[in-house]
């Protein structure tokens, strides 16, 4: 399986998110992804590349072009006002009953542009987060072309953006793009299975009234977490998209039992739904020691993901999402694509 991964993510650095009432180093940075890279290595997954550079094409196919211009020109904007400022952080929305317009500031632009405090930029951010663009899209150009599968190392991840908003992490939605583009492409159905601790809301969002791609969702419960306004069961999709979106919201302290179950479910409306292709949305926040999440996932049972999710005989291309601070991220992520392989 070959990996796409670009060093670019490493200029997206120093940003600060509130945990606990305190502004903290965030826990998505760029050690993760050495610690990912370090077990790519140590277990033989060394086809790796660097990304072609595709450009914002297949961004603009799933975001607004206002929004991309926003998240282009935002560092800029916001260190000519705030010189002395390391990171750029929105702390006020543009919510109900207040002013419905972006605004021209960059403080009234930060707070249209995201629905959380949790997505701050730096002066390295807008390259990054292409960068990570081009790894998704690089990805899916190999699968397009006949790859049975490809592994694209994206950081920033993507699950969280939303079409116009940036938010938990996220500012262009990868998994969404890469689908988008298999659609572009010739496909005529996508199925999108997103197995981050948290509720994809961004990718729920963009597909939201379409049948074109099948979302399938495993997350903690709205009820208890991130990102609270989306992920219930019941939100199954819009017009032409009722009934093809599916959300599995899981109590804290979930295991690989109830895990298990519902992605089984999950597996088998895919298997129904007859997609010719597989965007796998990859966080592993679900593991048992993760320090922001409440599932109880064990490092072998990545092993067994891999396999159902192998099971579907799909071209399949996995996109990184979440997973924090711990050495595991790299265990779990790769035994996730060794069960994979395994069964494929
Ligand atoms: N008290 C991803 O995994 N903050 N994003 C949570 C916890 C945001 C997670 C606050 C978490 C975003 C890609
Ligand atoms: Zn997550």
């Amino acid at each position: 399986m070959r990996v796409i991964y670009s060093d670019d993510h490493r200029l997206h650095d120093g940003g600060k998110e509130l945990i606990g009432g305190e502004l903290v180093p965030q826990f998505e940075k760029p050690a993760r992804m050495d610690m990912v890279l370090g077990q790519l290595d140590a277990r033989g997954f060394t086809d790796r590349v660097g990304p072609d550079a595709i450009g914002l094409e297949p961004a603009l196919r799933v975001h607004d072009k206002d929004y991309l211009d926003f998240l282009a020109s935002a560092w800029d904007d916001w260190s000519a006002e705030q010189p002395d400022q390391s990171f750029a952080l929105a702390f006020t929305f543009g919510m109900r009953r207040l002013r419905q317009e972006p605004g021209k500031s960059i403080h009234q632009r930060l707070g249209w542009y995201a629905f959380d405090a949790a997505a701050p930029l730096v002066a390295g951010s807008w390259q990054a987060i292409q960068s990570s663009l081009d790894c998704a899209i690089t990805g899916q150009r190999l699968v397009a072309s006949g790859a049975s599968s490809a592994f694209a190392l994206c950081r920033p991840p993507g699950h969280h953006a939303m079409r116009d908003m940036a938010g938990g992490y996220c500012y262009i939605n990868n998994a969404a793009a890469a689908a988008q583009a298999f659609l572009d492409g010739g496909a005529t159905k996508v199925a999108l299975l997103d197995v981050d601790y948290h509720h994809g809301n961004g990718t729920q969002d963009i597909f939201y009234e379409t049948d074109k791609v099948f979302f399938v969702s495993l997350h903690g419960h709205p009820d208890q977490e991130y990102p609270y306004f989306a992920g219930q069961a019941e939100e199954t999709g819009r017009g032409a998209g009722e009934g093809a979106n599916h959300n599995y919201p899981l109590v804290w302290g979930s295991d690989w039992q109830a895990y298990g179950a519902a992605l089984d479910d999950g597996i088998a409306k895919i298997t129904k739904a007859g997609a010719e292709v597989l965007v796998v949305s990859l966080g592993v926040d679900t593991f048992e020691a993760d320090p922001i999440s409440h599932f109880k996932l064990k490092s072998p049972d990545y092993l067994v993901m891999g396999e159902r999710i192998a099971s579907l005989g799909l071209p399949t291309l996995f996109i990184m999402e979440g997973g924090y601070a711990v050495e595991e991220i790299g265990i779990n992520t790769v035994n996730t694509l060794e069960g994979f392989l395994q069964k494929g």
